[in-house]
Formats: C-alpha cells, sequence, structure tokens
C-alpha cells in the first residue's frame, strides 16, 4: 500500500470564504470584504484584475448593503466552527487547513499591540482541533490583506509592509506554536500576478509606473517576508514546518509545433519562478532574464539574497484544479478557467465555470514538482465547484464529485507509488463556501451542503451530502477502497 499511515487526509478552507462576523472583536476591514457578487459577470471577467479601482474600492467599503459582499458573511464559521470541526472529525480527518486573517490581529496592519479577541478565538479553536484528533495546517496569509494598507500604499508593493507582517506572524508563532506545527506562507502565491488586488492589497489605478513592475516588487517583498518568517519560525517553533504554497498550473503545448513547445516552456519557467526562489533559494538566471526582457526589475536590497538561500521552505504545497493548454496559434480556441485563458484541450471536459478536468495532469504536477525540488509536497487544494441540489429529505446526491475525487486520488496514490513523497491531501474545500473569484455561493465545492444561496438566504444548517460517507470510508482505509 503506497500511502504512509501518516498520511495526513483533511480538508482546507481560507478564513476571508468561510467566516463571516467580519466587524466583530474589532476585526479590521481586508481586501475580501469589498468582493461583491456580480451575477451579470462571467467567472473570468470578474476575477479580471482591472475591475479594481481606488474608486470601485472605496465605494464598496462604504457601502454598508453587506448582502452584496458575500465574504463578509462567508457561512458564519466564525460562529460555527464547533459544528463544523466535529462534522469534519466525523469524516475521519487528519488535518484541517485554515488561515488566520491578519486583520483580526492587526485590524490596520499598523497596530503595535494585537486584538486579544482574536488571539482567544484561535488558541480556542486550535484547541479543539487537536482535542478532536485533527492537526492544523494553517495560512497566514490567504487573499486577505488589510484593506487600509491597501488604501495607503498597495500594500505589498511597499517595503515596509514586510515588517508588518513579520509582527503580525510574531504573534501567531508566539500563541498558536503550542498547537500549530504545520505553516504555509503566502496562499498561491504567484497569484499576485494574476489578481495583484486579491492577493496583494494592489489598487492597479494607483500604481506608479508599470502594473508588472508593482506586482513583481510586490512578489519580491513577499519572497522576503516569507524567508524572514520562515527564519522566525525556527526560533520561536523549532519542532514546527514551513511550507511554501503555488498555483500548480500545469500547462501543455497544445500541439508538437516547436513554437508551442516554445511558448509552453517560457510559461513553465515563470510558473517555478515562485518554488524556485522559496524551495530553491534563488531567483533562477533565464527567470531574472525573462523578467528584465519584459522590463521588470526585481528590487533587491543588501541581504535579501543571502537570507533568501538561508530560509528556504520545508515542503512544497500547492493547489491543483485544472490544467491548460498553450497555443502561439491566434485561431486555437480559447476556453475561460480561474482567470487564466488557455486553449481548450479535447481530451478534457470542463466544468460550467471552464476549469478543464485533469485527474492525471495532478500525477505529472507530483511528479514534476518532486523531481525538480525533491522536497516533500502537500496537495492543499484540489477539489469540484457545482451546482448541487438539496432534496426535500435533506440530501444530496452528487455522484460527479465523488468521480472526480476518485479518478484524482487514483493518481495521486500511483504518484506516490512512483516514489513522490506526499504529506497529505486536503481537499477545497470539505464544507461548501464563497468562491474566491466569482464570490457566489452556488459554486459549490463541500462534502456539506450549506443551505445558502447567493444572495445569502437560507438556514445555514449543514447536511451531509452523499460524497461525505464516501470520503469518510476513502480515510478509513487510507485510500485503499475509493
Ligand atoms: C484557489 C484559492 C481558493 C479557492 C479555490 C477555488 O485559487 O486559493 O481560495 O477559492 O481557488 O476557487 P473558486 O472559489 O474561485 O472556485
Amino acid at each position: 500500500m503506497p500511502l504512509p499511515d501518516h498520511f495526513l487526509w483533511g480538508g482546507a478552507v481560507a478564513a476571508n470564504q468561510v467566516e463571516g462576523a467580519w466587524r466583530e472583536d474589532g476585526r479590521g476591514p481586508a481586501v475580501s470584504d469589498v468582493a461583491a457578487y456580480k451575477p451579470h459577470l462571467s467567472p473570468t471577467e470578474y476575477a479580471a484584475f482591472h475591475t479594481w479601482t481606488r474608486e470601485s474600492v472605496e465605494k464598496a467599503i462604504a457601502d454598508t448593503d453587506d448582502s452584496r459582499y458575500p465574504k463578509r458573511r462567508g457561512i458564519d464559521f466564525y460562529h460555527r466552527y464547533p459544528e463544523d470541526l466535529a462534522l469534519f472529525a466525523e469524516m475521519g480527518f487528519r488535518t484541517l487547513r485554515v488561515s488566520i486573517p491578519w486583520t483580526r490581529l492587526f485590524p490596520t496592519g499598523e497596530e503595535t499591540e494585537p486584538l486579544r479577541a482574536g488571539i482567544d478565538h484561535y488558541r480556542a479553536m486550535f484547541r479543539e482541533m487537536r482535542r478532536l484528533g485533527i492537526e492544523p495546517l494553517v495560512t497566514l496569509s490567504h487573499y486577505d490583506p488589510p484593506l487600509h494598507l491597501a488604501l495607503k500604499n498597495n500594500c505589498w508593493v511597499e517595503r515596509s509592509t514586510i515588517e508588518l507582517f513579520e509582527r503580525f506572524a510574531r504573534v501567531c508563532f508566539s500563541e498558536f506554536g503550542e498547537y500549530v506545527k504545520l505553516w504555509l506562507t503566502f496562499n498561491e502565491i504567484d497569484g499576485i500576478l494574476r489578481h495583484p488586488f486579491t492577493s496583494g492589497g494592489i489598487i492597479p489605478d494607483t500604481v506608479e509606473g508599470s502594473l508588472d513592475q508593482a506586482c513583481y516588487t510586490a512578489l519580491h517583498h513577499q519572497f522576503v517576508a516569507g524567508a524572514r518568517v520562515t527564519a522566525l519560525l525556527r526560533e520561536l517553533v523549532p519542532d514546527a514546518r514551513m511550507g511554501c504554497m503555488l498555483t500548480m498550473l500545469l500547462t501543455y503545448p497544445n500541439t508538437c509545433r516547436p513554437e508551442d513547445v516554445a511558448a509552453t516552456q517560457l510559461k513553465e519557467r515563470l510558473l517555478y519562478l515562485c518554488t524556485d526562489v522559496q524551495a530553491g533559494g534563488a531567483y533562477p538566471r533565464l527567470a531574472l532574464r525573462a523578467l528584465e526582457r519584459q522590463g521588470v526589475t526585481v528590487p533587491f536590497q543588501d541581504g535579501d539574497e543571502e537570507l533568501l538561500a538561508a530560509h528556504t521552505a520545508d515542503f512544497i504545497s500547492f493547489s491543483y484544479y485544472n490544467s491548460s493548454t498553450e497555443s502561439v496559434s491566434p485561431d486555437a480556441e480559447r476556453t475561460p478557467g480561474n482567470t487564466i485563458l488557455g486553449v481548450k484541450n479535447p481530451y478534457l471536459d470542463s466544468t460550467e465555470w471552464g476549469w478543464q478536468i485533469d485527474p492525471v495532469g495532478l500525477r505529472i504536477a507530483l511528479i514534476s514538482l518532486y523531481d525538480r525540488y525533491g522536497l516533500p509536497l502537500f496537495i492543499v487544494e484540489n477539489g469540484l465547484g457545482m451546482r448541487d441540489e438539496l432534496t426535500a429529505d435533506g440530501k444530496v446526491h452528487d455522484p460527479y464529485r465523488i468521480e472526480y475525487f476518485r479518478a484524482h486520488f487514483a493518481q495521486m496514490i500511483q504518484a506516490v507509488d512512483e516514489g513522490v513523497d506526499l504529506m497529505g491531501y486536503t481537499s477545497w474545500a470539505p464544507i461548501d463556501l464563497i468562491s474566491s473569484s466569482t464570490s457566489q455561493m452556488s459554486k459549490r465545492y463541500g462534502f456539506i451542503y450549506v443551505d445558502q444561496d447567493d444572495e445569502g438566504n437560507g438556514s445555514l444548517n449543514r447536511y451531509r451530502k452523499d460524497s461525505f460517507d464516501w470520503y469518510r470510508k476513502v480515510i478509513a482505509t487510507n485510500g485503499t477502497d475509493l
């Protein structure tokens, strides 16, 4: 049996998509609080960064009609976490990935003292997870930089944000380190290049100079911050481990035309830029040259290179939802998918949101990453967003979801059998939540159904879907019975 006994099965959520209670216990506004649900926009249009302007952000924050901003209400996990954790424990979870919003501890990001209420809340939650035998896996930054810093100076574009973030991380490690031994720095750190506002607190129309330059500057600051908090974790919680986190956007050449292969290679080089820095400890020469050719300079300061080399990640985590296809031909048929426009792959089916389902791609991703870095891997997001139907007798029949996971698990197990060192797997998401890219509730991922619609109507009651029992069985048999 390839999966080790200690394999960490579980699920993953992000605070800004589940917690709600956005004004409670002194929490300050985060960029996620201004994400409105806009039914008339397609997912790709919605997620496109250019929809954020200073005017739209200020208008949204002044808008007191919370019903238009689903991430402000989430699924009320802030209050209902004991019930939800109990359901996860019932499925046999050995781990749960959550995030701690910076603004629950430092409302603007600039305070010198953290909020006690925030600390107490997460201490209680992590204690409860431990009591249930669930190992917390905690992301420090998951698409929720403080809105104050975004409006003040485009947050991560400013180098001084590094110290502020370090202050936040120090509180997290000293207050929660007793319970939390697995940490991640930035969720999908590469996301800042595709959606700079939600990822980096960058408001495009307020950026001086090119947006590309601002994004790579911010990314560099996140790399430096990541290395600094990794050093801090080693000092404060020596038995803990720090992971980096990448959006594993696997790309195939559309044809064997050499130009398609070359274009794919370039895409791949930029894809691995983040893990090369965070896990490998340095910017690769070819990627630096590619940036230079784009007119982008990395804002190195004295000591940065040594710091990045000294404090690399202990493991590599990643999200994997779909693959895309690269073509240089203008006639190739394009398909929308998670803000990335790729070319339609005729061998794969897509979801309603244009995400191409590719289980074999998961094996390819695992092998590529392990081959390149030789570090332990952790799949921290993978799942299927679909519309589900709650029947009158409180059931949700979701064979499509079981089929999706079954196919992905088979490939994952095969990769482990081929020699990949895989620490665990957390599904996105074990419970229905607000979609990151579209702010929809109706794009559902969970094994647990949450009674709430896109407008926020519903009892918020939780229901076990058919996939709930199936996943429980998979965990109980450590993947032998799919
Ligand atoms: C990842 C994010 C998650 C999550 C997931 C699904 O990019 O890290 O926060 O939401 O995508 O995306 P969506 O909610 O847009 O379907």
